[in-house]
């Protein structure tokens, strides 16, 4: 059975365009086909690869190890990426790699040039690059550029003295104010005060994160090029792209600290720097939760992504709601926002809050019809390592509370879960012997299951990537609904926010002239009569339409 016809049979969910009843299952549409892996191998050779891959973000930490000391690593790594091939993954986002004091999980880097040797070496790195290009997967890598480890050497250096040469590499005053820094300065986003004092030198230091992590001061041109050097290092080694940690913030002023002019200068400058490198990307993390939009500049200028935290951070709600307006309104935004050849990157879950199952409230459709929203609209879906498992959370804290979220991928069912031979550096999540790959890889109606038939539905269809994409007035508040569409083929995605069976009337006439489902629920249908979609309580579907 295909993977697709096992979706079909398997899913909770449905796609209906013309009503769902049992006795109304349209004859399946004869659609023109293609070799779909090979078209899925042109695309993602071409300059728009990053609009046709699908990215998964890893924890190298929490994903694979490889010598039994319990923390996962980048060997580790390298042996799991035929498990990402198959699962339909293109490309991979690393959590920070570089070495760290470990007090933000990473995001406090002591040396920008090197890997955490916990992780391994940049040999192995190197292996890895050469091991995924190989596949034909793609390597991006965070970079946090806003702040330090307090750590690095830079800051050893600035916070020794007033007067040494990196004196003014970090943000530093006499009292724990700035009245050129009008945000943050009575807070930091961890903590009570934006101000830790440094007693050698006797002055207080900004951060607007942990105390652990000094703000580079972005203001003196030293700090610019020394930056801009760290992403030569790695672009030059070969990797693929960056994903850029809360990039709106690096320069403060008096009113604003959120992608202020003189910041979106200088990711004008990293952006020249990356386009010296062919086929290389960059995503944003945007501070504004709402609104991507300023990141991505004119289009080709800036970030070649930017993260849809409107859907990404909020979907959980409408869900709660059984609304769909959010939903509809926040693509609408990024629809009619964005530059020409702009991409939003569609996430469900990250490492900063908590995963998918939780936002879900444990509710496997809800997962599945937010998944199918990130898989379906117009974008770049970035999978969280685990999510296609339905990972549960876990309840040890290492270092804050999102290490919920960033427990140990589980392959197996053995006492390290395929994970490690030793003992993990964090007790793995909750019902970790009842999810995990083992037994969800053959079960007919597992998350992993859900997953794998939607990549492969993705897989070579340039449509999803690039095609158009219309969010569909559907007359009722309790369905979203999408149409995307290019000159080869068109699709029909709709999504039941409601406990309740809906029928939507799709202000399109003439969208299912020829409608084949192609993921959902046997028993439900698209009508046929130009544009009545019928969805049961929860439930989602796609359909293939012409
Ligand atoms: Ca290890
Ligand atoms: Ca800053």
């Amino acid at each position: 059975m295909s993977m697709v016809k096992k979706l079909h049979a398997t899913l909770g969910l449905c796609l209906s365009l013309f009503g769902c009843g049992d006795d109304s299952e349209p004859e399946p549409a004869a659609f023109p086909e293609k070799d779909w892996p090979a078209e899925a191998a042109s695309l993602l050779d071409g300059d728009d690869w990053y609009r046709h891959a699908v990215f998964y973000e890893i924890y190298v930490r929490s994903f694979q190890d490889s010598d039994g000391d319990g923390i996962g690593d980048i060997k580790g790594l390298t042996s799991r990426l035929d498990y990402l091939k198959e699962l339909g993954v293109d490309a991979i986002w690393l959590m920070p790699i570089m070495p760290t004091a470990f007090k933000d999980s990473g995001y406090d880097v002591s040396n920008y040039q090197d890997v955490n040797p916990e992780y391994g070496t940049l040999a192995d790195f190197e292996a890895l690059l050469a091991a995924a290009h190989e596949r034909k997967m793609r390597v991006i890598m965070d970079l946090v550029l806003n702040h330090t480890s307090d750590q690095h050497a830079w800051f050893t250096e600035s916070r020794s003295s007033k007067t040494n040469p990196k004196a003014d590499w970090y943000v530093w005053s006499d009292t724990p104010s700035d009245p050129n820094i009008g945000c943050g300065t009575a807070s930091a986003v961890f903590g009570s005060s934006a101000w830790q004092l440094d007693s050698t030198r006797g002055q207080y230091y900004y951060h607007r994160f942990y105390p652990e992590q000094p703000d580079l001061n972005y203001r003196n041109p030293e700090v610019v090029d020394a930056t801009l050097d760290v992403a030569r290092f790695w672009l030059a080694k070969g990797v693929d792209g960056f994903r850029c940690d809360v990039i709106g913030l690096l320069y403060e002023s008096a009113k604003e600290c959120d992608l202020i002019p003189e910041t979106r200068d200088y990711v004008k400058k990293l952006r020249k720097v990356v386009d010296e490198y062919p086929g290389r990307v960059i995503v944003a993390e945007p501070s504004n939760l709402t609104d991507a939009t300023g990141y991505l500049g004119n289009g080709s200028d800036m970030f070649h992504m930017a993260f849809h935290f409107g859907f990404g951070y909020f979907w959980t709600f409408p869900f709660g709601s059984q609304n769909a307006t959010a939903i509809v309104d926040t693509f609408q935004k990024s629809l009619n926002g964005f530059p020409p050849g702009a991409q939003d990157g569609l996430v469900i879950g990250s490492h900063d809050v908590p995963r998918a199952f939780s936002a879900a409230q444990g509710d496997d459709t809800r997962h599945q019809r937010a998944a199918l929203i990130q898989l379906t609209a117009k974008g770049t879906p970035f999978i969280y390592y685990g999510e296609e498992l339905a990972l549960r959370p876990g309840s040890q804290q290492v270092v804050d509370l999102r290490d919920a979220a960033r427990t140990p991928m589980l392959w197996d069912g053995s006492p390290g879960h395929g994970f490690t031979t030793g003992k993990p550096w964090i007790a793995f999540g909750a019902e970790a012997d009842s999810f995990n790959l083992e037994v969800e890889k053959d079960a007919p109606d597992s998350m992993y299951a859900f997953y794998r038939s939607l990549l492969e539905l993705r897989r070579g269809r340039a449509v999803w990537g690039t095609g158009e994409m219309e969010v569909l007035d559907t007359g009722t508040n309790s369905v979203f609904a999408l149409y995307r569409h290019d000159d080869f083929m068109a699709y029909v995605a709709g999504v039941n926010m409601s406990e309740e069976d809906q029928v939507a009337e799709l202000a399109r006439p003439g969208l299912g002239q020829r409608a084949e489902r192609v993921a959902g629920q046997d028993k439900l249908a698209l009508g046929a009569d130009g544009g009545k979609l019928s969805l049961p309580a929860k439930s989602a579907a796609i359909f293939r339409v012409k």
